[in-house]
């Protein structure tokens, strides 16, 4: 089965999203994710320019070569465009494959390890009422895990809240890259944040009681000592995580954290290969990995990263903001399925208008994820409704303190 076609899809229904499709010479299709949010064309432009040349003509069978062929030929390694680049292959090649074999891709990936995916919802608010009216609507939507981000006495904006009003004035709704010709400028003070955090996860504890499972992002802000400081106050609220404490560039700054705090550690949603995870696992330093299969290099690459953890008792933590397409979800949910080492995954829910171009089989039940039982992964790209939403240039805001010195968003 050869590859004939390798098609990029760039399409903005409400947010960027870019798309590879493959076809075989059996008329075959299958989907990959390409999407980077805010450098969305440079990963179209890998593609289009570098890859899909080089993939025709190739076997379509052959995931696990035209992986190492892709990431060894281009010589340059590792890096956020090619990563997603060599992901988008990678996924459509399985979701050809799982439809060639007439079998749902978890399937091909070793079938199911457990009966559905426990998921987790963002819950914020820019004050503690805001807060609590968001935790109750996440938990009647069915979410049995919950994301707390608060806005904080002092700063004007803060990443994650979505009812805080965004740059072109509308609600900020889960969507951080905002459709502005310049990055949003955002402010910070990350003391201010680190005396009210734990009153915050304090008010939500009594008030929705001891077994919610809790979650917090820190957006890689944090020192390592800052960070500590904060993991070791939040001890008393049990979190389920506290994810991206420190900008984990640095790998050992993980040591330090970890010697002052129980409370559990996830990172990785910026990181794109298994070589920036060496350290944090093998010296048992975080908890939780937070890859997206779409910018790890994909299945392959995705399912090799989460065996090293599973050696270690790390579990996964598998990316899944609303700028991972449906089509990178539903490759994160078959893979959720299969693994042992599984922990929890993040789900954002796509605007209808999404749902327009990307057409899903997975199921959201009593908190519950599943990627559905259609051949392959399960997604469909409607290519007259994606040509109807042209690309929007859109870029994630950036922090200033409040001397103006740049800081991490
Ligand atoms: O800010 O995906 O845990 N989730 C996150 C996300 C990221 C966005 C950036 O594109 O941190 O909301
Ligand atoms: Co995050």
């Amino acid at each position: 089965m050869k590859i004939v076609a390798a098609d990029v899809i760039v399409s903005s229904p409400d947010r960027n999203f870019v798309t590879l499709k493959i076809t075989t010479d059996e008329g075959l299709t299958g989907l990959g994710d390409a999407t980077l949010n805010g450098r969305e064309l440079s990963v179209a432009s890998y593609l289009r320019d570098h890859v899909a040349p080089l993939l025709m003509g190739r076997d379509a069978h052959r995931i696990e070569d035209t992986w190492q062929f892709l990431y060894r030929s281009a010589y340059w390694r590792r890096g956020p465009v090619t990563m997603a680049a060599i992901a988008a292959v990678d996924v459509a090649l399985w979701d050809i494959l799982a439809k060639a074999a007439g079998m749902p891709l978890y399937q091909l990936l070793g079938g199911a390890s457990r009966t559905g995916i426990m998921a987790y919802g963002h819950a914020s608010g820019r004050d503690i009422p805001e807060l609590f009216d968001s935790i109750r609507r996440h938990l009647d939507e069915g979410f049995r895990s919950i994301r707390v981000q608060t806005s904080v006495p002092g700063i004007n904006a803060v990443y994650g809240v979505a009812a805080q009003p965004s740059a072109t004035g509308q609600r900020y709704d889960y969507e951080p890259a905002q459709r502005t010709p310049l990055p949003a400028e955002e402010d910070w003070d990350t003391r201010a944040y680190l005396r009210h955090l734990p009153t915050v996860f304090e008010a939500v504890r009594a008030e929705f009681g001891p077994e919610l499972p809790l979650l917090h992002d820190g957006h890689h802000r944090m020192t390592p000592i800052q960070a500590a400081k904060l993991g070791k106050a939040l001890e008393p609220y049990d979190l389920f995580w506290l994810e991206d404490c420190t900008p984990a560039e640095n790998q050992e700054a993980l040591r330090l954290v970890r010697q002052h705090t129980t409370t559990p550690l996830a990172i990785g949603e910026v990181f794109n290969t298994v070589w920036d995870y060496q350290t944090l696992i093998r010296e048992q330093l975080i908890d939780y990995v937070r890859s997206a299969v779409t910018h790890t290099g994909g299945i392959t690459a995705m399912r090799k990263l989460l065996d090293f953890a599973a050696q270690y008792q790390i579990k996964s933590g598998i990316h899944g903001p609303t700028d991972i397409s449906p089509v990178g979800m539903a490759a994160a949910l078959h893979l959720d399925l299969a693994i042992h080492n599984f922990g929890i995954q993040e789900y954002m829910k796509h605007t209808p208008l999404a749902n327009e171009v990307f057409r899903q089989s997975f199921t959201f039940t009593d908190g519950y994820l599943h990627p559905g039982d259609q051949p392959g992964l399960g997604v469909e790209l409607d290519e007259e409704a994606a040509a109807r939403f042209p690309y929007e240039p859109a870029y994630l805001p950036f922090n200033r303190l409040k001397d103006g010195t740049v800081h991490d968003w």
